[in-house]
């Protein structure tokens, strides 16, 4: 019995070692573990093992049930390794092809207002989205009180900070840093608690510009924002400003510009204007008897809206690629 079982036990991690796929491996397992397989046939024969072997060889029958067991195991795993299971790869297939991106409406018309401005010799600034309330408000002639600070119409944050409502913290960092005369424009995000519908949103864009100089006055002022109306929207662009207020001009506007769209003219509001206040430049260590300058901050989601005939703000910030793919 003993000599029977060391042969099963050899003959069959032999024949094991030479099973090649999952249809032999099966065939070995029903020769060898089936119910009527060659190990169960071994087992009427213990009735006949003497009394006193009979432990010795229980035990050794059991060994080899279990290295059969264990190796068939081994050999399953080993068929059914990755290179079995991952199909295979035809490098002759071709690819799928890439969708071409483009830029976003609002970074094409960003740099179109850039590049006019730009041609009528401003100078690009930049300043941080995180603001402090000096330059988003103090420098810029808002007082304590004024309602513009009013926590419901901004986004204020931990020790002082506040997202700028504003690009004309931009200015006040501008003039801090350099000695006139000087002629920037800076465009960026701003936020405001605003409730969304077509025309406004909490999230949008401004460009700002600045002129500080020796005698600059109102008509400046007008003719730089005609000279852009007209480069940006067309010969037949008009420009209006009507009597407003803003703590850091004096005299201050509002800014319309008139533009055909879709055949049809349009007064749009798109910003307000004014001559940079007396107060902001001793804020930022000017001499207001000396230097005079201009401002305005115009709004570029309008502005967008207006020249690619955009009828909701929101379509903007949508990403959908079918609205996005038309511009
Ligand atoms: C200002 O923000 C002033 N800083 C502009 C300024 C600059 C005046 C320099 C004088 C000198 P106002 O709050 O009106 O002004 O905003 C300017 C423009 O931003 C608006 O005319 C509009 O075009 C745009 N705007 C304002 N709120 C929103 C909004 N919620 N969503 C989209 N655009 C907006």
């Amino acid at each position: 019995m003993l000599k029977a079982l060391d042969d099963l036990e050899s003959t069959g991690l032999d024949e094991l070692a030479a099973v090649a796929d999952a249809e032999a491996l099966e065939q070995w397992r029903v020769c060898y573990l089936g119910t009527k397989g060659r190990l169960k046939a071994l087992m009427p024969r213990m009735k006949t093992v003497a009394g006193e072997d009979k432990p010795a060889v229980g035990r050794r029958l059991n060994e080899v049930k279990r290295a059969l067991e264990l190796a068939f195991q081994d050999r399953r795993t080993t068929l059914a390794g990755p290179a079995a299971s991952v199909a295979p790869i035809d490098v002759t297939e071709p690819g799928f092809p890439m969708g071409t991106g483009r830029r976003h409406v609002l970074s094409r018309t960003i740099d179109e207002v850039t590049d006019v401005f730009g041609r009528m010799g401003f100078s690009v600034a930049e300043g941080p989205e995180v603001e402090d309330e000096w330059h988003n408000f103090d420098a810029l002639n808002i007082p304590r009180d004024h309602p513009a600070r009013d926590p419901r119409d901004n986004f204020f944050l931990r020790d002082g900070l506040m997202l700028r409502s504003q690009t004309s913290t931009i200015q006040i960092r501008t003039m801090s840093g350099s000695t006139p005369p000087l002629r920037v424009i800076a465009v960026g995000r701003v936020y405001r608690p605003d409730t969304h519908d077509a025309t406004h949103y909490s999230m949008f864009h401004q460009v700002e510009g600045l002129y500080v100089d020796r005698h600059v006055t109102m008509v400046d002022l007008k003719t730089t924002l005609f000279q852009f109306a007209r480069a940006y929207f067309g010969p037949e662009a008009e420009v209006r400003m009507r009597p407003s207020f803003f703590p850091f001009t004096e005299p201050s506007a509002e800014v319309d510009m008139k533009m055909k769209i879709k055949g049809r003219w349009q007064w749009t509001e798109l910003g307000g204007c004014g001559m940079v206040d007396p107060h902001v430049f001793k804020a930022v260590g000017y001499d207001p008897e000396e230097w005079t300058g201009f401002a305005f901050g115009l709004g570029i989601d309008r502005i967008a809206m207006r020249k690619y005939g955009i009828a909701d703000i929101r379509w903007m910030f949508e990403n959908d690629a079918r609205f996005l793919r038309q511009f």
